[in-house]
C-alpha cells in the first residue's frame, strides 16, 4: 500500500461537480481507496494566464499497485470526463495528477514523480499541506509554502461536494473551515480600500504584508485578490495592479480595527 497525493483541477464548466466525480471514479479503480480530501480552493490560472481560475484541491488515496498503473488510471478518467489533448496548461474540466507517490521517485517520458513543480504552486502545496502537514519529498525535503509562489488562491470554495467530513484535519490555511463552520461563508474585503503598488510604490504591498501577519497572529485567515502581493512587482516594473485583501466576513470588524490601529501607529 502507498499513500499516494493526488493533485485536482477544474476550470471548466461545475468546477466542483468535476472534482466529484474525478474522485467518485477515482475511488472505483482497483486498489484505490481515498483516505482524505483537501478543501477547495480557487485558484489563478498559472502557465497560461487568459483562462477562467481553477478549482484545486488534493486527494490522499491509499493505493495498491504501481504508479503508473496509477497514471494510467488517472488519464483513462481525464478522457472520460471530457479532457481533450488541448493547448498545454490550457483550460480542461478536469486534471488529474500525481503529486507524491510514497518516498518513490519516478523519471521517466511519461511520468515524473515527486511532481517536478510542486514546491512552487501554491494551489498543490496549500491542500497538500492541509491534509498532510508533515509531508516531505522523497529526499527528506520537507513541503512547505515558502517557494510556492504560483498559481496563488484567492479563495475557498469549501469542501468537495459530499466530501465535508473528509480533511484530514491538517494545520494548512484552509484546514478547520468543514462545512457549517463559521469560516466557511462569505469573504469581505477589508482595509483603506485598494491597495495600489507597482514601481515607486512598493510600500503598499509591504503595508499588505504588514496587515497580513498581525491578522494571521490574530487568528483572522486572510486572502488576496486577484493575488497576495509578491516579488512580481519587481520582475514586472512599471506594472500597476491593484490588490484587494479579504478575510471571513464574520471577521471584518475586528480586522478593521486592528488595521485603523496600525495605521494609526504608522502615522504617529
Ligand atoms: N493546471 C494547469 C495549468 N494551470 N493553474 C492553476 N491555478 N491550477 C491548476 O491546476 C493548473 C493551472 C495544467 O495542468
Ligand atoms: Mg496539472
Ligand atoms: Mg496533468
Amino acid at each position: 500500500m502507498t499513500d499516494a497525493y493526488i493533485g485536482l483541477g477544474s476550470n471548466m464548466g461545475d468546477r466542483l461537480g468535476n472534482l466529484a466525480t474525478a474522485l467518485s471514479r477515482l475511488e472505483a479503480q482497483p486498489g484505490a481507496r481515498i483516505v482524505s480530501v483537501s478543501r477547495v480552493c480557487e485558484t489563478e490560472p498559472w502557465g497560461v494566464t487568459d483562462q477562467p481560475p481553477f478549482a484545486n484541491a488534493v486527494a490522499h488515496v491509499d493505493y495498491r499497485g504501481e504508479a503508473d498503473i496509477l497514471l494510467s488510471a488517472l488519464k483513462s478518467i481525464e478522457e472520460a470526463m471530457g479532457r481533450v489533448a488541448g493547448e498545454r496548461f490550457g483550460p480542461r474540466p478536469i486534471d488529474l495528477d500525481i503529486l507524491l507517490f510514497g518516498d518513490e521517485e519516478w523519471a521517466s517520458e511519461r511520468l515524473t514523480i515527486p511532481h517536478p513543480r510542486l514546491l512552487e504552486r501554491e494551489f498543490a502545496v496549500v491542500p497538500l499541506l492541509e491534509i498532510a502537514p508533515d509531508a516531505t519529498l522523497p529526499d527528506g525535503t520537507p513541503v512547505t509554502r515558502d517557494a510556492a509562489t504560483l498559481g496563488r488562491i484567492i479563495g475557498d470554495l469549501g469542501p468537495v461536494p459530499g466530501r465535508a467530513g473528509d480533511s484530514g484535519g491538517g494545520t494548512g490555511p484552509l484546514a478547520g473551515r468543514g462545512d457549517g463552520s463559521p469560516d466557511a461563508g462569505d469573504w469581505v474585503a477589508v482595509g483603506p480600500g485598494r491597495h495600489e503598488f507597482g514601481a515607486g510604490n512598493t510600500g503598499t504591498d509591504f503595508n499588505l504584508l504588514m496587515y497580513e501577519s498581525f491578522l494571521t497572529a490574530a487568528g483572522i485567515p486572510v486572502a488576496f485578490l486577484p493575488h497576495r502581493p509578491n516579488e512580481t512587482l519587481l520582475v514586472h516594473p512599471g506594472i500597476m495592479e491593484t490588490v484587494r485583501m479579504l478575510v471571513p466576513a464574520r471577521h471584518a470588524d475586528e480586522a478593521r480595527a486592528i488595521i485603523a490601529d496600525l495605521d494609526v501607529a504608522e502615522d504617529r
